[in-house]
């Protein structure tokens, strides 16, 4: 039997993991910022569409010893001594993953989303190659080709947008700058885009000019998880992802690939584009698989869809304007200007009754990216918190008591303090992580 085998649940097993007495005796100013943000999740609505609430088994994993080893390599080939155990960390971990979303190769070491693009592109082209991939300014991601990234500088990027009249990724032009541009990898994915992606389509434009599909999936790659929409694996070549987000685990990223990319793909992570992985990461990437995996979480992936759109629906009652008409999604971008109101405005005045939410530019901005028209919501981490429907519903029309209520006159003020005390209640009917 292996040494983990021995800390069953019940024994009196000695477990050096997370101890908040320690860290108050040694770091009370840092175990206080710890406390103020359990508060702030504690005390808040937290529609951040990229944001989560782990569980405790993930902390756990997450505040072990496992941080302490290096381990460069794969399992069974290290550059380290005494990695027998964290072999067995990142073996299931892969394990559960491949079987989590039916992938013939996994690689759970990336650091975060961005590396694991990074690493995807290492594998697949060299610099002064031609990317295609969404328009950041449309609800792409940096590492999609923006200037201020590698993606941008080392590689030549292309970019494509949505439709102005459907604000849907419009295909046809895709498939025009493919055929164009003949790129050598396309990127299927975004940050900011609330509707369901085509892969079968983007199969076929890869497929006709000999380019490598690359799903990023961060933002979505949960509600795959629960079977709650369509998964790209069957159509990538590789999948990159985050674990933090739907997903509900650990920080950080991973790729999933075909069998004949495998080696690529590690090996584009480790020697390339990293040193010795986040052990201790790992392993609570494997504990979020095994959660990912239970039927419960298929009823949390649906509702985070339901939530989603129950949310939107709400904030169009309000006056203002669903991108795309609503969401198939965790996510909705909102378009404030019917209302009057910048993004900035909104997340500030939200801020100030403890809701968190980001601005966000929508498709076809004509504000500039710093001062941007809309806002993006989610409903990820409500969700982990029990809400259904009818909170979001109610969250709804808070949030746009909150964006209507101008900060700094006796009025608008009121205003805020009567939705923050009203946001209290709500969140204290359904906390993020309940006492006792
Ligand atoms: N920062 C993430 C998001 O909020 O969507 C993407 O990396």
């Amino acid at each position: 039997m292996s040494a983990h085998s021995e800390n069953a649940p019940g024994q009196d097993v000695p477990f050096w993991g997370p101890d908040f007495g320690a860290l108050q005796q040694e770091d009370p100013e840092i175990a206080g910022v710890v406390l103020d943000e359990l508060e702030r999740l504690r005390g808040g609505l937290q529609l951040i569409a990229s944001e989560n609430l782990t569980s405790p088994a993930v902390l756990a994993a997450l505040g072990s010893t496992l941080s302490n080893k290096y381990a460069e390599g794969y399992p069974g080939r290290r550059y380290y001594g005494g990695c027998q155990v964290v072999d067995q960390a990142e073996e299931i971990g892969n394990a559960r993953t491949k079987a989590l979303f039916g992938a013939e190769h996994v690689n759970l070491q990336p650091h975060s989303g961005a590396s694991a693009n990074l690493a995807a592109y290492a594998a697949f082209a060299k610099p002064g190659d031609t990317v295609l991939a969404m328009d950041l300014k449309q609800g792409g991601h940096l590492t999609h080709g923006s200037k201020v990234n590698f993606s941008g500088l080392w590689f030549h990027a292309v970019s494509y947008t949505v439709r102005e009249d459907s604000e849907l990724i419009d295909y046809d032009q895709v498939r025009d700058l493919a055929l164009e541009h003949k790129p050598k990898i396309i990127i299927a994915g975004a940050t900011a885009y609330p509707r369901l992606i085509d892969f079968a389509r983007f199969r076929e434009i890869a497929d006709e000019v000999g380019a490598k599909l690359m799903v990023d999936a961060a933002h979505f790659i949960g509600l795959v998880a629960g079977k709650a929409i369509p998964s790209p694996v069957p159509f990538a070549d590789v999948v990159t992802a985050t674990t933090h987000k739907v997903l509900r685990g650990p920080r950080g990223g991973m790729i999933l690939a075909r069998e004949e990319h495998a080696k690529a793909i590690d090996k584009a992570v480790f020697p390339f584009s990293q040193g010795g992985p986040l052990m201790h990461s790992v392993a609570a990437k494997a504990v979020a698989m095994k959660e990912a995996a239970q039927p419960a979480y298929q009823a949390y992936a649906n509702q985070v869809i339901a939530n989603a759109q129950a949310l939107a629906k709400g904030l169009e009652a309000e006056g203002m304007r669903a991108v795309s008409g609503g969401t198939d999604t965790h996510l909705a971008l909102i378009d404030l200007r019917p209302i009057g109101v910048t993004g900035g405005e909104a997340e500030a005045r939200c801020d100030l009754t403890r809701i968190t939410l980001n601005k966000n530019a929508i498709p076809y901005d004509p504000a500039p990216p710093m001062k941007p028209s809309g806002i993006r919501v989610g409903s990820p981490s409500t969700t982990t918190q029990g809400m259904v429907e009818s909170d979001m519903a109610e969250i709804a029309s808070l949030l746009a008591r909150a964006v209507k209520a101008e900060h700094g006159t006796t009025a608008g003020d009121r205003e805020l303090a009567d939705v923050a005390q009203a946001v209290s209640a709500l969140v204290s009917r359904a906390p993020a992580y309940p006492r006792g």
